[in-house]
């Protein structure tokens, strides 16, 4: 039997002056252009219409707001640093937006067991600047480093360019602290290695994109910085000859191995010409596909050798017909900013139609060719990049002018990149989440049972659906929604 969901209700003057009371009333924002950032995304695709943002500065204050909200049935959005990619982080109607910017607090570091406990507003690269000087490293780094909040990077369990070494948050998390829809606060925060005391609670929150509950801080493993770090950049002239090229890098770098990325022409060649101070490291042969090789570990001279020994055998082969290794940190960086920088150009072209994709690694790049075919007749660009270490491609078409300008593209695309994803048994999102944009394709990667016990944890955590109404599960029946729309 379906349970009746009551509807959401839009926030009063009441229950600002109740925030204010929690939170301060420096801390509730109701002025339009105040809550402009709060309600548009990163790429400025979704939009929401939020007229509140209370900003808490402790669990006990997030654990009040989300209390009052639970009572009151009032839709609530968490938020982070807003560089989501699926919309996941912006209301889909009036919900109170939870931005958790506030508690940025490093609450402890311990060296010897190698362990970072912080709040989950600390910015990612803030929390790397802080374990690098203590000798230690973060074990994920992505492009949006600069704004992404750890409490964002674990609730949309991010991925990036150290999963090859480090894997998942899944695994990093060691303690979570959360807040559920009702206020009750899961104190989970230990930062035992090894705990099998029945279900391990805390995985749920991990990639539940704020649906679940509101992470307010963690205990993450944190690894040694590696004392020695050297970068390769490979050209090659098709797709194979880098799959074979990543093959030799497993079998002679093994492991030091720590990062495999590639990016295509037409993304190289995008971020040159979006990106200030980029330039094409190998202008001389204008490849078709790159690959950045990292290896990590404790023997400079060591991990050198590999690495060079490494090149020589792609490029003997002929599998490579280009290359550069980085010979001091700026080399690095600037090889580093070319693939980082990628997402950033991307937003530079207008409209930015976005796949983030798990397939079988042999067929990943079949996906790129095939909308390339597709978008021809409309003169789109199409850029393929991503993680080749972890089988994750990030599919982009590009079109000038506003979203929903050109619906002969979108209906180009959707939904038949997700059908050709499903089709393959592939991922729908790798990484990025579900958050708004793909709920309703969410059963082409989740089997209906998974999907119901998706629907029943939710409805057990978050019985009224306050917490981001609208995201991840797919939309009940109209007249079950449990949030209104904006009129
Ligand atoms: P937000 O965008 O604010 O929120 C994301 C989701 O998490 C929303 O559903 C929100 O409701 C929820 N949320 C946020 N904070 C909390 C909290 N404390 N408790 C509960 N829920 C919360 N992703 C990758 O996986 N790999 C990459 O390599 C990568 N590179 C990127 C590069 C760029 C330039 C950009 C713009 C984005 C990139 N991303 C990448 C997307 C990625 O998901 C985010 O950047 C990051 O993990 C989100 O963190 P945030 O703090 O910005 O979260
Ligand atoms: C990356 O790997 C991010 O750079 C962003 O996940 C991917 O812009 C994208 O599609
Ligand atoms: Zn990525």
């Amino acid at each position: 039997m379906r349970r009746a969901l009551s509807s959401l209700r839009s926030p009063t003057e009441l229950d600002v002056q109740h925030f204010a009371s929690i939170v301060g009333g420096a801390n509730v924002l109701t002025a339009a252009a105040d809550l402009e950032p709060y309600n548009t995304d990163w790429m400025r695709k979704y939009v929401g219409n939020s007229q509140l943002a209370v900003r808490p500065g402790s669990t006990a204050e997030v654990s009040r707001v989300l209390a009052h909200c639970h009572a009151e049935r009032i839709g609530v959005v968490p938020q982070g640093g807003n560089t989501g990619l699926v919309g996941g982080s912006v209301p889909v109607a009036d919900e109170v937006v939870l931005s958790l910017g506030r508690m940025d607090r490093v609450l402890s570091v311990d060296e010897d067991s190698g362990h970072l406990v912080c709040e989950a507003g600390c910015v990612l690269e803030a929390l790397q600047e802080h374990v690098a000087a203590r000798g230690h490293t973060m074990p994920l780094d992505l492009g949006a480093k600069g704004s992404c909040q750890i409490g964002g990077n674990i609730a949309t369990n991010a991925g990036g360019l150290r999963f090859l070494r480090y894997g998942s948050l899944h695994g990093s998390v060691l303690g979570l602290e959360a807040v559920l829809a009702d206020g009750t606060v899961l104190d989970g925060l230990t930062a035992l290695r090894k705990d099998n005391t029945g279900y391990d609670v805390k995985q749920l929150f991990i990639g539940s994109e704020g649906t679940l509950g509101v992470v307010t801080a963690c205990a993450l493993a944190l690894p040694r910085a590696p004392a020695s770090v050297h970068l390769a950049l490979l050209g090659a002239d098709s797709y194979a000859a880098l799959l074979r090229t990543f093959g030799v890098a497993r079998r002679r770098l093994a492991e030091v191995l720590s990062a495999a990325e590639f990016l295509d022409r037409a993304s190289l060649e995008l971020a040159c010409e979006k990106l200030d101070g980029v330039r094409d490291p190998l202008p001389d042969t204008k490849c078709a596909q790159y690959m950045l090789v990292e290896v990590s570990g404790s023997d400079a001279s060591h991990d050198e050798a590999k690495l060079s020994a490494f090149v020589d055998e792609a490029m003997e082969s002929g599998d490579v017909v280009d290359g550069t290794i980085a010979q001091d940190g700026a080399q690095s960086a600037a090889l580093w900013r070319l693939r980082e920088g990628i997402t950033e150009a991307l937003g530079r072209t207008g409209r930015v139609y976005k796949y983030d994709v798990s397939l079988p690694l042999a067929q990943l790049y079949d996906l790129v060719e095939e909308t390339r075919a597709r978008m021809a007749p409309h003169g789109a660009l199409v850029s393929g990049f991503g993680h080749l270490g972890d089988g994750n491609l990030h599919l982009n078409v590009c079109t000038p002018g506003a979203f929903d300008a050109d619906a002969a593209v979108a209906a180009a695309i959707e939904p038949w990149v997700f059908e050709y994803i499903a089709e393959r048994r592939g991922s729908i999102s790798a990484e990025h989440g579900v958050g708004v944009m793909k709920p309703h394709v969410l059963h082409l990667s989740k089997r209906p049972p998974v999907i119901g016990v998706m629907h029943a944890l939710k409805r057990l955590l978050d019985p009224h659906g306050i917490l981001n109404p609208g995201k991840v599960l797919p939309p009940p029946p109209e007249e079950e929604r449990p949030w209104r729309t904006a009129s």
